[in-house]
């Protein structure tokens, strides 16, 4: 097998069931696994809302590490709409050349400081601090400012010990509310003042308000992207050849942008719970209690995706939910497509090749399903292109 192969643990699972069911903390999720029932319930946020308690939607659970309601994220319509109108324009400044400029000048210098080393892991000496350093730009703050972040670790709510780490989040948490009194004594053009500054419904947004979407925007942007670079970085390094497509073809990166994000799935799963006693599946689902919406599966269903495991680099029709679906599709979605645009075009001009060396893969337990996401961590060696 490929060292960069992502294989669909739930294949067998969604043609005969169309379901699983993993066992979370004692609070079990039955998660959808085709494309069709993932998006339907997607929209369906009647039967399947996201807001239920703080932490529940999200599997791993984190109800017992957070109380805060992350913002727009744990929220129905139609309140869920006032809030993500709010911050949608702010998450669209990707978009502006400005920032397109100040994002490659980032990722350029990672590329060439990882071409002057001999060995480099990628994760932490490569991923996390594309990662925090692009975040820089997407909060409008001093670049130094990620140093703090790249302290933190590749997650902020997982540590070595263990998947949901109380202390760790609490490091996030209260420095959060640091950010947020120093943006109240003394405001800026960062997204911390601009929320405070802004009104929904006649009034301005809370600073619990303002600390959800801040959390959303730390910890939902954080090992997904860590994740979409090492995998890149993995998949380029066993397929030079693609590399060299790009090199040739560049008016294809968008379409291998997005056809990688349906390949490396960053996030696995997404939770609800059920308002109402219901059935997917012919399979009864009991008010209150939890499914998911398996992105990860549901990019893999060859119903809609003809060889769904391969890597098809210039893919034309690709529906594929990595960002999730419908009106709560990924808000930081612009910012990572920028980034993993800026970054395959980058290696396709300096990187000859990419060796791996060792790595230790991260594998999600999920029950039923152990499921690869990337690397917890990888070596290789970047080979420079001599034009
Ligand atoms: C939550 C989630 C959002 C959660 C779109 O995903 O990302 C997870 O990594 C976090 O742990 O709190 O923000």
């Amino acid at each position: 097998m490929e060292k960069s192969e992502l294989q669909d643990p739930f294949e067998e699972a969604r043609v005969n069931r169309g379901y699983g069911e993993m066992n979370d903390q004692e609070d079990p999720v039955v998660m959808l696994l085709r494309h069709k029932d993932v998006r339907k319930s997607a929209h369906n946020y009647k039967t399947f809302m996201s807001g239920a308690t703080p932490g529940r939607i999200v599997v791993p659970s984190e109800v017992n590490i957070r109380d805060t309601r992350q913002v727009p994220f744990e929220m129905d319509p139609p309140a869920h709409g006032k809030f993500r109108a709010l911050v949608e324009p702010w998450f669209k400044r990707p978009l502006q050349s400005e920032y397109q400029e100040q994002l490659k000048e980032q990722i350029y210098t990672a590329i060439d400081t990882v071409l002057s080393k001999d060995t480099v892991e990628a994760v932490n000496e490569f991923s996390l601090p594309v990662q925090s350093h692009a975040l820089t730009l997407l909060l409008n703050i001093p670049f130094s400012e990620a140093e703090t972040w790249i302290s933190w670790g590749t997650h902020v709510f997982r540590s070595e010990e263990t998947a949901l780490d109380g202390d760790k989040a609490a490091i996030l948490y209260d420095y959060i509310d640091e950010q947020i009194e120093r943006a109240i004594q003394h405001p800026g053009e960062d997204l911390y003042s601009v929320l405070l500054a802004s009104e929904v419904e006649g009034r301005k947004l809370t600073k619990e308000e303002v600390k959800g979407v801040m959390i959303l925007t730390f910890a939902g942007g954080r090992d997904t992207v860590i994740n979409a670079v090492t995998n890149s970085i993995a998949y380029f390094a066993e397929h030079p050849e693609s590399l060299e497509r790009l090199r040739n073809e560049p008016e294809i990166i968008g379409n291998a942008v997005e056809e990688l994000m349906r390949y490396f799935s960053p996030l696995t799963q997404m939770g609800r719970v059920v308002t109402e006693d219901t059935q997917v599946c012919e399979h009864a689902i009991k008010a209150d209690s939890r499914i998911s919406l398996c992105w990860a599966s549901a990019n893999r269903d060859a119903s809609v995706f003809e060889k769904p495991n391969e890597v098809v680099l210039d893919r034309k029709i690709n529906p594929h939910v990595s960002f999730g679906f419908s009106h709560h599709n990924c808000l930081g979605a612009t910012h990572a497509r920028q980034i993993m645009k800026t970054l395959l075009t980058a290696l396709a001009e300096k990187v000859d090749s990419i060796d791996i060396l060792d790595y230790k893969e991260n594998i999600e337990d999920l029950d039923e399903f152990q499921r690869k996401v990337g690397y917890e961590r990888i070596n290789v060696k970047f080979n420079r292109l001599m034009k």
